[in-house]
């Protein structure tokens, strides 16, 4: 204890930093040779679906001052960057030519991050799919798992020099969810059985990414990032019991086993089996996904998942969702981001820690998406910034209980914000701000925000007061 409290301090080499994506930061200027996605395509068609009619078109424009924002890196405390590749930047069609000025782009943002003595973790694939393979398909196909696979080889060619640690998808549940269960993500389709052969696929071509990463470059180390939201059940019933179970199942372990123990929980193989949803599978595709498993583990945590026993009654013909095996509960009392409207449960990521570390072999991992939007930012400025108390608190909050799960044998190496300066957020636009930056949009000027200059002082002094 110290008089202002506690000091939590982190361990030796603990890396502080933030991560951002391609598609919600870089913005297209003309003649950058980008190609459409299907973020790119969905706005053009449906402007409407976009908070605000506001598309991915200009973002946080970092393509054109990614200079002057990196310095803000260093300003900010950080001590590890996860930026992300765009797919359509590079290869414009999904396949093929490579795009000359994506390539000088990205070296060079690479180049000052590392020169600045910043950790880089490159992520290849944050929900942005090449629109020319969508048409195709898109991840229902098993063409676009070998075109990943393409481009994915393509990156530690060209930028192996220079990145070491690579992510191979970013979330990779949340675009089976948004875009094949629900109406969030395009194509807005509701079919589980594409639910499930996209799923599988974007395992498959995760699993050949770490395959090729280690061929090309064995010293380096690859990693998937996943939002490992546990399940709590409403109640110790069986019925709620069990729909946690099988929440955790779609939602977590989907990903989570193949990726780090190399096989899908026989449990739901077999719910798969029993609907009939099974894909297209191999003995030799399994077998690649046995033998790659990931070096490391991110983990996004914003809220945790709450379900109890479905609640829907289904009738014969409906189409089959996951209300048919749990149902998500709204726990009264809960804490809350209004704003977001996702429940703030700090504890989650202490339980996280430790079922990584009982259930998968203690596995190293990052912290790497946390974060805080709030709207109307503006209303807390004060002397020429934004006074951003609220963000301070839930991030103190949320390290007091990695602190205590590090102190209890998790294998966490490094806590990272989402994000470093506020930018463009899917289907919000730009509602909610998380960044230690502020972005003003009329003037695109970045100004630290109060908790761009604690995070500073927490990632010097490697821990914090409280
Ligand atoms: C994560 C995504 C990020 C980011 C964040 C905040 O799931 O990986 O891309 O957007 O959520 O969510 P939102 O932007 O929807 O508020």
């Amino acid at each position: 204890m110290t008089e202002q409290g506690t000091f939590y301090q982190f361990p030796e080499g603990f890396l502080w930093g933030s991560s951002t994506s391609g598609p919600q930061s870089e913005g297209i200027e003309p003649g950058d040779g980008k190609g459409l996605n299907n973020w790119d395509y969905w706005f053009g068609i449906e402007p409407e679906r976009f908070h605000g009619q506001i598309g991915p078109d200009v973002t946080s424009t970092f393509y054109k001052n990614y200079q002057t924002d990196i310095e803000l890196l260093k300003e900010t405390g950080h001590t590890i960057f996860r930026p992300s590749i765009q797919w359509s930047r590079l290869i414009p069609d999904g396949v093929g030519q490579v795009n000359p000025r994506a390539v000088e782009f990205y070296r060079d943002v690479f180049q000052q991050v590392n020169a600045l003595g910043i950790k880089l973790l490159v992520n290849l694939y944050h929900f942005d799919l090449p629109y020319a393979l969508q048409e195709k398909g898109g991840w229902e196909s098993k063409e676009t798992v070998w075109a990943y696979e393409a481009y994915a080889r393509k990156c530690f060619e060209l930028f192996g020099d220079l990145v070491d640690h690579w992510v191979t998808f970013n979330e990779p549940i949340v675009p089976v969810e948004c875009g094949y269960l629900g109406s969030y993500h395009y194509p807005c389709k509701v079919d589980a059985k594409a639910a499930v052969a996209v799923a599988y696929h974007t395992q498959l071509a995760s699993s050949l990414a770490v395959k090729a990463c280690h061929e090309l470059h064995p010293d380096h180390q690859i990693s998937i990032v996943l939002n490992l939201t546990p399940a709590y059940p409403r109640s110790d019933s069986p019925e709620d019991q069990k729909a946690a179970r099988i929440a955790e199942l779609f939602q977590t372990k989907s990903f989570l086993d193949p990726s780090v123990l190399g096989a899908y929980p026989e449990e739901l193989v077999a719910i798969i089996d029993e609907y009939g949803l099974r894909p297209d599978v191999t003995e030799e595709e399994l077998a690649i996904i046995r033998e790659n498993t990931v070096d490391f583990l991110g983990v996004n945590y914003y809220q945790p998942l709450r379900v109890q026993a479905p609640k829907v009654i289904f009738e014969e013909g409906d189409l089959l969702t996951t209300e048919h095996f749990f149902t998500s509960y709204d726990m009264p009392g809960k804490k809350i981001n209004p704003h977001r409207g996702w429940e703030i449960y700090e504890r989650g990521l202490y339980d996280i820690a430790m079922n990584l570390k009982k259930d998968y072999g203690n596995i190293v991992w990052l912290v790497t998406e946390n974060g805080m939007g709030v709207e109307g930012e503006e209303a807390f400025k004060e002397d020429g910034y934004i006074q951003d108390d609220y963000r301070i608190e839930f991030i103190q909050d949320h390290l007091i209980e990695l602190h205590r799960a590090i102190q209890e044998g998790a294998n966490c190496k490094g806590y990272m914000l989402w994000t470093f300066i506020d930018c463009w957020s899917w289907l919000n636009a730009y509602k909610n701000r998380y960044g230690l930056v502020e972005l003003d949009l009329s003037t695109q000027k970045r100004i630290i925000k109060k908790s761009g200059y604690w995070f500073k002082e927490v990632s010097q002094a490697n821990g914090f007061s409280r």
